[in-house]
């Protein structure tokens, strides 16, 4: 078979989904796209069913939409019979077969993608050009250029930067209403009987996709109704979840961020990461949306606490977590400050627990592929980190069950933030806590097998013991953070009694944590 020749080969992963990408502006005859399904991919780390038919389904639908508008594209699929299952592979296939004379990709997100790719562009007998992939608003260095010589690298002080820099909600140098935070006003518990709104689901019917990827028999975790695939798949379908969260849960985003609910898996939250991530939406315009909502309102109903809550995920925690990753891989990778070695309960993979908090968070991941930051940070996480699991475990878990999960922002979220295995380079203390805080924020001890306020005995709830035990065997490492002072002065007023108490029962918990 003659095959016909191109100039030019652009490769596309399946998170640069871009559009509006200055790749896409002109058709020509002489590029040929190539997006591929490929096992290296898809078998890295197990992934949650959903993640993988989502990422499929979107790739899918954006070569569709490229072809439609007049450019050349090779599509790869997971169980095509030439497909080679590497990218590496794959894209030597197509440069002889279609005699290509330059190579081209943009700047992936993953420093083990970006690794492979240099090393396959580098080798290469012709050219190779590399592109930015255009979605964020700092460059991967930016944040490492800008912490230069300092010693602590706070969110809080990019986040001033990029305000200033991108003149989002400043006048002038200063804030709009002159106040940065609003972390006072936010982080409220949900009032009894309040009534949230539904997510706007889709319903895309991703079977051929799901038969493939069985076909295929690649492994994955969680469930799906492929005939009712609820995430969107095309930048239309990104844009009318944006639309929808302005409309009905930008209003009440901030105040309600950290609520935790059995009424709803998604609360206020946006669900927009998926989207984001794969580059359907630019952060750009997902914010610009959220300004021009409250600048137009006419009627005060988004408060611009709720609005700048928002921004803040977006121009600074999504930024920040990117630069954190350029600055700090490889080495982070590794970082385990607690030199935590336990496994990963067994119950991560079911939700097979007594803990109604951890049962709800983990099965509703493993239904939706989605858990909000609070369930993520302070019920999977706190438990894992209180739990001592080794953080490559947890990080496991992480990217493979969440439909955004990213090395770039789940490694740094997971292991940085929430494990603080890197000894607090991301956060300034460790995030714990007892079931007074689950308590607080959420209706899940009210019909716990456990008893929130209990410490020890066999109903007591277990984030109280092993919070303790927490403190006690990292002592050392941790007794001069400022942050934690009044915690370490209470264990230690503590009667001697109530101390070993509380060290035998968190004990007795690890040793069975499978049974917990
Ligand atoms: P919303 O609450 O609606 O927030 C809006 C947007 O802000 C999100 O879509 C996201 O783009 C951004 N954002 C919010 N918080 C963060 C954050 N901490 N870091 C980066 N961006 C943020 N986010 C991922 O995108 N991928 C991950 O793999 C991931 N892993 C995480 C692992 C752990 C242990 C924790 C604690 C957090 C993780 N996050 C991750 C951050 C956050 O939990 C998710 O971005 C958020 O839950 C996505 O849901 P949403 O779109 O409804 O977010
Ligand atoms: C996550 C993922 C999966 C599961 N499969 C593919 C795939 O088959 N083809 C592809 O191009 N991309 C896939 N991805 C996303 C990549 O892992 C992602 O593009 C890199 O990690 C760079 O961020
Ligand atoms: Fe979770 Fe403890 Fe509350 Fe049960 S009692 S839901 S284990 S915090």
């Amino acid at each position: 078979m003659k095959y016909k020749s191109y100039g030019i080969l652009r490769l596309i992963l399946g998170d640069q989904l871009n559009s509006h990408h200055s790749w896409f502006k002109s058709v020509t005859d002489d590029v040929l796209y190539v997006m591929m399904e490929v096992k290296t991919e898809t078998n890295y780390v197990i992934h949650h069913v959903q993640k993988v038919v989502g990422i499929f389904s979107a790739m899918r639908a954006f070569c569709t939409k490229l072809e439609l508008d007049g450019h050349h594209v090779c599509y790869i699929k997971i169980n095509d019979e030439d497909n080679h299952q590497s990218f590496e592979a794959n894209l030597n296939a197509l440069i002889q077969r279609h005699q290509i004379n330059v190579f081209q990709y943009q700047l992936p997100d993953e420093y083990r993608v970006d690794q492979m790719l240099n090393a396959f562009a580098s080798n290469l007998k012709i050219t190779h050009d590399i592109f930015d992939s255009e979605h964020f608003y700092t460059t991967r260095n930016e944040l490492s250029l800008f912490f230069q010589g300092k010693r602590s690298f706070q969110m809080e002080s990019f986040y001033r930067r990029m305000r200033k820099k991108h003149q989002v909600f400043m006048q002038g140098e200063q804030p709009f209403l002159n106040r940065w935070n609003f972390d006072e006003e936010n982080r409220k518990k949900l009032p009894k009987k309040h009534v949230l709104p539904d997510p706007l689901l889709f319903f895309n019917n991703t079977s051929e996709v799901y038969r493939d990827l069985l076909a295929a028999s690649v492994q994955t975790i969680g469930t799906i109704d492929c005939e009712h695939f609820i995430w969107p798949i095309t930048r239309e379908q990104a844009v009318q979840l944006l639309t929808y969260f302005i409309e009905f849960k930008l209003p009440y985003f901030g105040t309600f961020q950290d609520a935790m609910t059995t009424e709803s898996w998604s609360v206020y939250h946006s669900h927009l990461s998926f989207a984001l991530n794969l580059k359907m939406l630019s952060p750009r315009e997902v914010i610009q949306r959220a300004i021009q909502a409250f600048n137009q309102q006419q009627d005060h109903s988004i408060p611009y606490n709720q609005v700048e809550g928002f921004v803040r995920q977006i121009l600074g925690w999504r930024e920040y977590m990117r630069g954190m990753y350029w600055m700090l891989m490889p080495d982070f990778a590794s970082m385990n400050f607690f030199q935590h070695k336990k496994p990963l309960p067994q119950w991560f993979w079911t939700g097979e627990t007594k803990m109604n908090c951890l049962k709800y968070a983990i099965k509703q991941s493993l239904q939706y592929a989605y858990a909000h930051h609070i369930q993520r940070l302070m019920l999977t996480g706190n438990f894992a980190l209180l739990a001592g699991v080794d953080p490559n475990e947890v990080d496991a878990w992480y990217l493979g069950i969440y439909m955004d999960a990213f090395e770039w922002v789940e490694i740094t979220n997971t292991r940085g933030m929430s494990q603080y295995a890197d000894g607090g380079l991301i956060a300034t203390k460790p995030y714990i806590s007892s079931g007074a805080y689950i308590h607080k924020m959420s209706c899940y001890c009210t019909s716990c097998f456990y008893d929130q306020k209990e410490k020890v005995g066999d109903h007591a709830c277990p984030f109280n013991s092993l919070y303790w035990l927490f403190f006690h065997q990292h002592e050392q490492r941790l007794k001069l953070n400022p942050r934690l002072k009044t915690m370490f002065q209470l264990w230690n007023k503590m009667q001697p009694e109530l101390r070993s108490s509380l060290i035998e029962q968190a004990r007795t918990y690890l040793n069975n944590v499978d049974d917990l």
